[in-house]
């Protein structure tokens, strides 16, 4: 017989660190995304406007479904002391935890039918499915959700990733856990851009996350100071939560940081050739985004720098070899590479 607790028994023997179960019923928070398309947070994330409809009922997703499995995967592998929050954001340094999870999920699932001996509708989520993750895992007793919005495990922080499967069988939900945020307001004060318009909520258009991996046009120039050394998403309201000052990183191989995309070096990377930025992301989750997103980064995290010898490099994409970094003509591009020219000290 399937039971929630040997569903959580198994998976944690398939990497994943947390595991419950949520009912699959209209829960009131599910709502809260109408209200947050309709001031605008989404920006230009159109796809979650129209799976909004999907993302407030789970049975849209799955008709028969009766319960959400939620899993939560420790994914941070550990940073030098004083090394300061990374240009490439820690859940990018890894393999593609879309696909790393995907596989552990399916093989849930698999032993999941094989306990059951007798067939049930299943549909599995990770991210880009249409399922509100986190309200989910806060019902399935995973965490609690800090005010910035992320879920949070008391014991384990919230370097974690969700993904989970709905189905048709019938399993015992978890217990929510109440808000241990308390008076702290840490996260709030320490983002760049002010993003964190209320507690738990991200006004995505201003969080650096959203700026540099979902945007594809220009980044705003008022905004461009605040991009700071980030090239690919944002960890600064992770880095400064007390609940992640205790837990150890993971030594789970998938997350380890791969092809020094832990230290990187703004302008070696913008001299390679497009092929050598290719190396950069291949296999990790940086490659859902584009190589003119990433040059865009680049140029506006060298004119941060305000280094004179790194923003000339600018006039060298692909260490000046013609034709090797076509990425580095796209307007976007063009245009990033202008203003980190007028950056540079007269
Ligand atoms: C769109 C999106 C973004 C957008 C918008 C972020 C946002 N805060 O809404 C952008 C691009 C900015 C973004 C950034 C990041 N993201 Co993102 N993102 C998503 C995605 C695809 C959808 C989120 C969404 O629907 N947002 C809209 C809001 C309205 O919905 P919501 O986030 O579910 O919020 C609900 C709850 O907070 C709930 N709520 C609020 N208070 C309470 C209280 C209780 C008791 C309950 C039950 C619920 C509740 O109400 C809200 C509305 O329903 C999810 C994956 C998914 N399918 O869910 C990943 C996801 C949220 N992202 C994730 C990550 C890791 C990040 C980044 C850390 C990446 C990075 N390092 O750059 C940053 C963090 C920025 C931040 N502070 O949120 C993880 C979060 C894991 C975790 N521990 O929570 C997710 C779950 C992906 C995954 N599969 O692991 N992301
Ligand atoms: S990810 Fe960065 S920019 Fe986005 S809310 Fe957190 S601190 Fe602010
Ligand atoms: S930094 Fe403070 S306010 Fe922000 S999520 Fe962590 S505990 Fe909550």
């Amino acid at each position: 017989m399937v039971t929630s607790e040997a569903v959580a028994a198994h998976a944690r023997t398939l990497g994943f660190d947390r595991c419950g179960v949520a009912p699959a019923t209209a829960l009131p928070e599910l709502d809260r995304i109408h209200d947050w398309l309709a001031r605008g947070h989404a920006g230009e994330m159109r796809y979650l406007a129209r799976s909004a409809g999907t993302r407030a009922d789970i049975r849209r997703f799955l008709p028969s479904a009766q319960s959400v499995i939620v899993t939560a995967t420790r994914y941070d592998a550990g940073r030098p002391p004083g090394a300061g929050t990374p240009a490439i954001a820690r859940y990018a340094q890894g393999r593609d935890y879309h696909l790393v999870l995907a596989e552990r999920l399916q093989r849930l699932l698999d032993w999941m039918r094989e306990e059951a001996g007798a067939p049930f509708e299943a549909a599995i989520f990770v991210d880009k499915h249409h399922v509100q993750e986190r309200v989910f895992a806060a019902y399935a007793g995973l965490g609690f959700i800090g005010k910035h919005s992320l879920l949070i495990d008391p014991e384990l922080g919230s370097w974690m990733l969700l993904g989970g499967l709905a189905c048709a069988l019938p399993l015992e939900p978890g217990t929510p856990i109440a808000d241990q945020c308390g008076a702290c307001t840490l996260c709030l004060d320490a983002c760049p851009t002010g993003a964190i318009v209320e507690p738990r909520e991200v006004d995505a258009r201003r969080c650096l996350s959203y700026l540099t991996i979902e945007l594809e046009g220009p980044i705003p120039e008022p905004l461009r100071p605040s991009v700071g050394p980030h090239l690919f998403g944002c960890d600064v309201c992770q880095e400064v939560c007390p609940f992640n000052f205790a837990p150890a990183p993971t030594t789970d191989p998938a997350w380890q940081p791969q092809a020094g995309r832990d230290h990187p070096d703004p302008v070696a990377l913008w001299q390679r050739p497009d092929d050598g930025l290719h190396a950069l992301v291949a296999g990790s989750a940086m490659t859902h985004t584009s190589l003119s997103r990433l040059r865009r980064n680049l140029a506006v995290a060298i004119g941060n720098t305000g280094d004179a010898e790194a923003i000339a490099a600018l006039d060298r994409p692909g260490d000046g070899v013609r034709n090797a970094a076509h990425s580095a003509e796209a307007p976007v591009v063009r245009d990033a590479v202008r203003w980190a020219k007028s950056r540079a000290p007269r």
